[in-house]
């Protein structure tokens, strides 16, 4: 049974929204079929592929929520990281005719050609996760992550850990041109002006564990374990990879270099608990049921918000070890 957005949020209860904008629903070529009385709304999913424990958390709750129990058929693809390999099956869903096309962007730019192209098929696009770069008109909502907001409170719990003593962090940048990757370190650099935190060194991981070990290894071999005093890592799997690099350098993650990230996966939640990982911003994956909310609403032509933002939460080492063994992710 396909639900309403509005029918979303209130089955998700603890998921705090706020909505900005405002758009009506495109209707969309199909119409959502019959309306719900039986046939399958054929929905084309382009994920950016499988780079993190964020995107499996992200990609299972879009399954779970377009599933042909709730009314959905639902043709996945995930582009493996490669921005042209996604447009390319954006394309593929427009000449298939879907009814609808979700999306969730490697990278912000790029997107207005293919996006006229699905909007001159009469096929509606919702936006879950990362944004975009183009204008707004060509895509019927967006829900996802306040990722300047995640950088700020980062960047706050660095300032007041370290304040005025001399700080020499690194950086793991997430993919380069993604929305989280330059929202994240926009974020962070706010909220520690005027402290004595310098960035010595930042650089991509690219969200994955093997980048940010990759990285990271580069920059014990160029600073050393000692000449370096904090990491700001962009994801929690990035965290985990350098981690690995620390302790192979003979350094204590979370004491030698402490450690900020964001995500809260389950295996960055474990390291915080362990005291690896010094203080985490949650962004949350389960987006599956706002999206597909907001995609029977733009079908049913009801008007939608151009913008929900899920909010995120904040967690030290104490509160994640009260509740990493109830967390859904
Ligand atoms: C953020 C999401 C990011 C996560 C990473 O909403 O796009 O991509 O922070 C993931 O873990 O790879």
């Amino acid at each position: 049974m396909r639900r309403s957005v509005l029918g979303s949020i209130a089955l998700i209860g603890a998921v705090a929204l706020t909505a900005v904008g405002c758009a009506s629903g495109g209707g969309g070529a199909g119409a959502g079929g019959d309306g719900g009385g039986g046939e399958l709304v054929t929905v084309g999913f382009a994920q950016t592929g499988s780079e993190s424990g964020w995107r499996s958390a992200n990609t299972e709750s879009m399954q779970e929520a377009f599933s042909e129990e709730n009314g959905f058929e639902l043709i996945f693809n995930a582009a493996d990281n490669d921005p042209a390999a996604q447009i390319s099956a954006v394309r593929d869903f427009i000449s298939r005719g879907v009814e609808a096309i979700v999306i969730a962007p490697i990278v912000e730019d790029g997107w207005d050609d293919v996006l006229q192209e699905a909007s001159d098929a009469g096929i509606p696009v919702i936006l879950e996760d990362r944004t975009v770069s183009a204008p707004e008109d060509l895509y019927a909502s967006w829900v996802g992550l306040d990722f300047k907001k995640e950088g700020v409170m980062a960047g706050e719990w660095a300032a007041e850990e370290f304040g005025d003593t001399p700080t020499k962090m690194v950086v793991l940048e997430g993919t380069t041109g993604s929305a989280p990757a330059n929202d994240r370190a926009e974020g962070f650099a706010e909220a520690i002006e005027g402290t004595a935190i310098e960035t010595i060194d930042s650089q991509t991981g690219d969200f994955t564990r093997d980048g940010g070990k990759t990285v990271m290894e580069g920059f014990l071999q160029k600073y050393g374990v000692d000449g370096i005093d904090l990491l700001y890592a962009h994801n929690d799997d990035m965290a985990l990879g350098a981690i690995e690099a620390i302790e192979a350098a003979g350094g204590v993650p979370g004491e030698d270099i402490k450690i900020v990230s964001i995500d809260a996966v389950k295996d960055g939640m474990q390291a915080l608990v362990d005291g690896k990982i010094n203080f985490i911003v949650e962004c949350n994956p389960l987006l599956g049921e706002l999206a597909a909310g907001l995609v029977t609403d733009v079908l049913a032509g009801e008007t939608v918000e151009k913008t929900y933002y899920v909010e995120d939460q904040t967690f030290t080492q104490e509160q994640a070890a009260a509740v990493i063994d109830s967390r859904p992710y």
